[in-house]
């Protein structure tokens, strides 16, 4: 398998982790990317596979897939052990609404911090306009987090077992710390879970490796992880 990846790109690592908790082996191709231009030069591979142009793309023998979460749906399909998603039709869906609140619901807000990796502008005022925004988008990642901590009551994870709710929760929310974005504290079950799965290695690995890639692309963030 190959995976065309990029080195800070939230849904290309959530398909990493997937992958590695499945214990399958992939060649990981990572796209240029940095902060000023973005993903430029567009690597000519995703660009004739997916009509959206970004990545994950992976590949499976002569089949191309594109979108983190179609691919994980096939990754349970194809290799099916170990199962990351539940047996059950209703718990199923209840997972995947997980995946879906993950990577639209949470993401909305977030999208409003991805300019603090970003190095500052001359212009201050740019900067501080963004800021704002920032700013006004933290509440509802906040009340995001609360709700998260009530779902974990008196359980481990999302959906019964592990899953891939908790692949793609874990992502935003790793997100928003990487972002100086609210704190963990206070919400005791969504801190304990976010510390369980951080010792999976397949997700240390991961945040190792998005870790050591901002030290060579990112701006230092204010306030990166630190509760
Ligand atoms: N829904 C897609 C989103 C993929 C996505 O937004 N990829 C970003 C990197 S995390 C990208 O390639 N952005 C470049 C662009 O949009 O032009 C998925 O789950 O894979």
């Amino acid at each position: 398998m190959k995976l065309y990846s990029g080195p800070v790109s939230l849904f290309s690592r959530k398909v990493e982790i997937a992958l590695h908790e499945k214990g399958l082996a992939f060649e990981q191709i990572l796209v240029p990317f940095t902060q000023t231009k973005g993903y430029s030069p567009r690597n000519p591979d995703v660009m004739a596979i997916n009509p959206k142009g970004q990545v994950p793309v992976l590949i499976d023998g002569n089949l191309s897939l594109y979108d983190s979460t179609v691919i994980l749906e096939y990754l349970e399909d194809a290799y099916p052990d170990p199962a990351l998603y539940p047996k059950s039709p209703h718990e199923r869906a209840r997972c995947r609404l997980f995946d879906l609140f993950a990577d639209e619901v949470m993401l909305a807000p977030l999208r409003f911090l991805m300019h603090r990796t970003e190095p500052k502008p001359d212009e201050r005022e740019r900067w501080d306009a963004k800021e704002i925004k920032a700013r006004e988008a933290e509440p509802a990642l906040a009340g995001h987090f609360a709700e998260l901590d009530r779902r974990l009551q008196g359980q481990d994870y999302f959906c019964g077992g592990f899953s891939a709710a908790d692949i793609a929760v874990f992502m935003t929310v790793f997100w928003t710390r990487r972002l100086g974005g609210p704190s963990l504290r206070r919400h005791d079950n969504l801190g304990a879970w976010y510390a369980r799965l951080s010792r999976r290695p397949a997700f240390a690995r991961v945040v190792a490796e998005i870790r050591a890639a901002d030290e060579r692309l990112s701006a230092p963030v204010e306030g990166a992880f630190r509760d």
